[in-house]
This record gives C-alpha cells, structure tokens and sequence, in this order.
C-alpha cells in the first residue's frame, strides 16, 4: 500500500536528518581527538587538587603499584642527608649547599632566591668548578660564602632589579668583580616524565637556530656530548644542560649535597675510589619520582572567555612562538610509566634555547649555552607559583617579583614580544595576565 503523502515527506526528511545526525556526531568526535583539552594539562597524569598541595600530589593515571612505589620515592627525595663516618666525605658534604631535594625544591615548587634554596654558578676560571658549595660539615671549611643583594634596574617606566652576588673566599678575599656569576633557583619540579618523553624529532622542528622563517626567533637544541662521544639532547634546567632527569639528579647528588653516585663516582669534594654515598637503586628511586609528578589542571575552561581572551592575545603577542602550548608525548614503551606514553600535554615550552638579551646574561656560559642564552621555562603551574611557596619568585635567578615583571625582563628574541605587551592596552594587558595566573 503506497504511503500517504504526508508520511512520505516525513520518511524523506528523517533519512535526512538521519544523515545530518550522523555527520554532526562524526565531525563532534572527530574534533574531540583533534582539539586535546589544555584544561588537562599534563594529559592523563593531570593532577586536580590545586592548593597549596598542589606540586606534590602523584600524577593522575597511575596504577596503584605505581602510586606505592611513588610515594617510597617521596621519601628519596625528603630525605635529609647527613655526614657519615668511613672515609673523609663519606655521607653529606664535606662541601655542599643544602641537604635534601626538598629544601631547595620547597614542597617542590620553587625556591627563593636566598642562598639556602638557590645555587651559584660561576665560570671554570674562577676556581670554585661549576658551582659554589657554600656550607661545609663539621671541620671542613666552605669554598666561599655567598650573599645575594639586590640592584634596583630602571626599565622604561618601571623599577625592576637584579642581583648582585657576593662571593667571599674563606680568607675574606671577594671575587674579583670581573668573575661572573650566575643565582640559580630551584625550579618547580613539574611532568618532567612527560617532558623527557617528547621524541627528539619534535623538539629538533621546532628549532629554527638560522631563522629562517625571518620571525626574529631563532631557538636552538642544546646538543650535549657526553663522555662517550655520543650526542644527545639537553631538556633540563633553567639551560638545558641535562639530557634525563636521572643525570640532573646525580648532579644534584654530586654538586648540591656532596653525595657521590654510580653516575657520578668521584668529584673535587669526595675522594675517589670509595663506595658511592648513593646506590644506583637510591639513584632510580629518586629519580622516578620527579618522572612520577604531573602538572595542575588549569583552573578554567577552555570554553571560559578568559581562556579564550587570553590565548589569543599569547598568539598575537608571538609568545606562543617559544612557549610553545601542546606538545605530544611519544609511544615508546620503555617508559616508567604507561601514563606517560600518547598524551597530549601542554607544557607552555619548545625545550630550546633562546637568546634572552643583554638584561639577562649574567656572563656564564655552560656547557654549549652562552650566558645569554636561556631554555623556554615551561609555564603549567605558573599561576600557583606563589600558593606553594608564598616567597617564590620568577626567572633563573628569581629576579621578577611578578609574572609581569618576568615579562618585562623578555629580550633578545623576545624583545618583540615585551615591545607588544608594552603596547597593549591596560584591560588587555590584564586578560593576558589573568590568563597566565590561571595556568
Ligand atoms: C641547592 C638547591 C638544590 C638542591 C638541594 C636540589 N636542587 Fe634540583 N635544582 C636546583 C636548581 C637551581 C636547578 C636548576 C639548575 C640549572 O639551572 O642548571 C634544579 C633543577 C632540577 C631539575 C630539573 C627541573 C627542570 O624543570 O628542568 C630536577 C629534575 C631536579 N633539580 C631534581 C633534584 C633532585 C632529585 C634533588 C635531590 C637529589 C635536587 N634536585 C636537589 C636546586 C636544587
Ligand atoms: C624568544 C622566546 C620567548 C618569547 C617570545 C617569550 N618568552 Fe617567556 N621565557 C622565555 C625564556 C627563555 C624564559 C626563561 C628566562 C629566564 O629564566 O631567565 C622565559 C620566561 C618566562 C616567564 C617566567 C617563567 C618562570 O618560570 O619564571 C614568563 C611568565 C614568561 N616567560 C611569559 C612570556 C609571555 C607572556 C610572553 C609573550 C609576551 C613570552 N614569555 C615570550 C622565552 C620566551
Ligand atoms: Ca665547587
Ligand atoms: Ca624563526
Ligand atoms: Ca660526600
């Protein structure tokens, strides 16, 4: 029996609709897997809690194996090193700069820029190494004591300052004011598992070290060599002079606290020879433990007009171009955790150097980074900085007292960038800058 016609109308028209359904819901889900959500910052290992606990939660997406064998990690990590009685040296020190991770690491967000949380750089030809160790135990003497003092710095209309490091040898005799130096505070210890996972292949497209593309950014992979011969690629610290988290913690072990490692067997400080102060287990323990942090949800939707305001305003300012908003994570399952592997993160970093300008070089070079060259600081997190540590400060050095004043410092490759933010109008300038605090 043929169909009324109205029936058939409406049979035509729902096969359409049909259709138009199908195609919604297959563009819907199709955008889901190209659009990641930036709220979820470090993918499956976001962590919710944003209080003042924030930086110490476990990553989300751990197994329960995983959280157990995290949380004996957390105690590596807390644990305050002591000088023992074997060999001179053995244990904490003779010479170091603090005695746990955390001291400096504090609640392993950042430290302040004082001597007790933040370390000093200094070049070869000063005699000190690589860093001063400015406390000593009990009958050995420190390399130098160090004092941080602060210059005020007139930049445009504004008063920024800078430090001025003052280095006196046992004897009383300073350094000579000719020999750099270079305040360093601990940073937040943030989804470095994930960070470590990003394939090298990504990192080096990023790079544009002869700028070609004529953006007036040239950022550059800090290319280690290690004493093998072999190349490889430096992620880590505020110059990228590590290439795992497992070597810049032995070099924590070694150079912060006076401890000897597998991985670093012998030092100025410690006699050669001896057994390490920290087995290769202490070692893995503690590094998986930074591997096993995951970085905060950001405290708003992708939706909210702030979020949407102010990551266009990063965009149109050219930030974007080095803190770099998504990044992936490889597949590779050799990893300490299957968390870590096929995320979307968004980490605010393309892990390069860039040169920062002459505002600041402090004048020591490391490894292959020039003094004025510095890594993108990754910006998840940035907003809590000072919930976790109400005395937190930004940059290398902890010079800018706010997130505005780190902007103010930008130079160099970035001087474009603080160029436009100087010329935003002041409502704009604040959506930025709320935007920044909600990360
Ligand atoms: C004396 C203070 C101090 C102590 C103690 C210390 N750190 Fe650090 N840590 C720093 C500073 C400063 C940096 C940045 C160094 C640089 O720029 O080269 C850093 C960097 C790091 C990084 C790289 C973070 C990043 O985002 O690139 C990791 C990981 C790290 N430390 C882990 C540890 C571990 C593990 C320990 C204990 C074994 C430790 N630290 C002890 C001050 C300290
Ligand atoms: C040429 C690359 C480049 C551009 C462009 C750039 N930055 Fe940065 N940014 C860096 C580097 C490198 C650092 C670390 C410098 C240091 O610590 O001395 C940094 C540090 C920061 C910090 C401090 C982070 C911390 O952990 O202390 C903030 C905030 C920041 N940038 C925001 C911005 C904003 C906002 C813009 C755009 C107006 C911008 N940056 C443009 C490279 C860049
Ligand atoms: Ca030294
Ligand atoms: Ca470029
Ligand atoms: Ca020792």
């Amino acid at each position: 029996m043929p169909l009324p016609p109205i029936a058939r109308w409406f049979r035509q028209r729902l096969v359409l609709v049909g259709l138009g359904l199908l195609l919604v819901v297959g563009v819907a889900a199709l955008g889901v897997r190209e659009r990641p959500d930036p709220q979820q910052a470090a993918g499956a290992m976001t962590v919710a809690n944003r209080t003042s606990a924030s930086f110490e939660q476990p990553a989300g997406g751990l197994t329960a194996a995983e959280q157990a064998r995290h949380d004996a990690a957390d105690l590596v990590f807390d644990r305050t090193h002591v000088p023992l009685i074997g060999h001179a040296g053995s244990g904490l020190g003779p010479q170091f700069v603090a005695q746990s991770c955390v001291a400096c690491h504090v609640r392993n967000g950042r430290g302040r820029a004082i001597t007790d949380e933040a370390l000093v750089r200094v070049v070869e030809a000063a005699g000190f190494g690589p860093q001063i160790q400015d406390k000593a135990v009990l009958g050995a003497e420190p390399e130098a004591s160090v004092m941080v003092q602060w210059r005020p710095v007139r930049r445009g209309a504004t008063w920024l300052r800078a430090p001025d490091v003052a280095v006196i040898s046992p004897d009383g005799e300073p350094l000579s004011a000719s020999m750099s130096r270079s305040l360093r505070v601990a940073p937040p210890l943030l989804g470095l598992g994930l960070l470590e996972a990003v394939p090298k292949s990504t990192i080096t497209a990023l790079a544009d070290p002869d700028d070609a593309n004529g953006d007036g950014i040239s950022g550059r992979v800090h290319w280690l060599s290690d004493a093998d011969g072999q190349r490889r690629l430096g992620r880590f610290g505020w110059k990228a002079i590590s290439a795992s988290v497992r070597d810049q913690s032995a070099d924590a072990y070694q150079q912060d606290m006076g401890l000897t490692t597998p991985a670093s067997p012998s030092n100025n400080l410690d006699r050669a020879g001896q057994p390490a102060d920290i087995s290769n287990q202490e070692l893995d323990l503690v590094t998986y433990y930074s591997q096993t942090l995951g970085a905060p949800r950001t405290a708003m939707p992708a939706s909210s007009a702030v979020v949407r305001n102010g990551q266009r305003l990063f965009e149109d300012l050219n930030c974007a171009a080095c803190h770099v908003p998504a990044l992936e994570t490889g597949s590779k399952s050799d990893v300490v955790v299957q968390a870590i592997r096929d995320q979307t993160i968004w980490p605010y970093t393309d892990l390069l150097l860039h040169d920062m300008g002459s505002g600041l070089d402090d004048g020591v070079a490391e490894q292959g980074a020039s003094s004025g060259e510095w890594r993108t600081a990754p910006l998840w997190g940035l907003g809590l900085t000072q919930k976790i540590n109400p005395q937190a400060t930004f940059l290398h050095d902890g010079r800018a007292r706010s997130v505005e004043e780190a902007i103010l410092w930008h130079g160099g490759e970035a001087e474009a960038s603080r160029q436009a933010f100087l010329a935003l109008a002041k409502p704009q300038r604040q959506a930025l800058l709320r935007w920044l605090q909600q990360l």
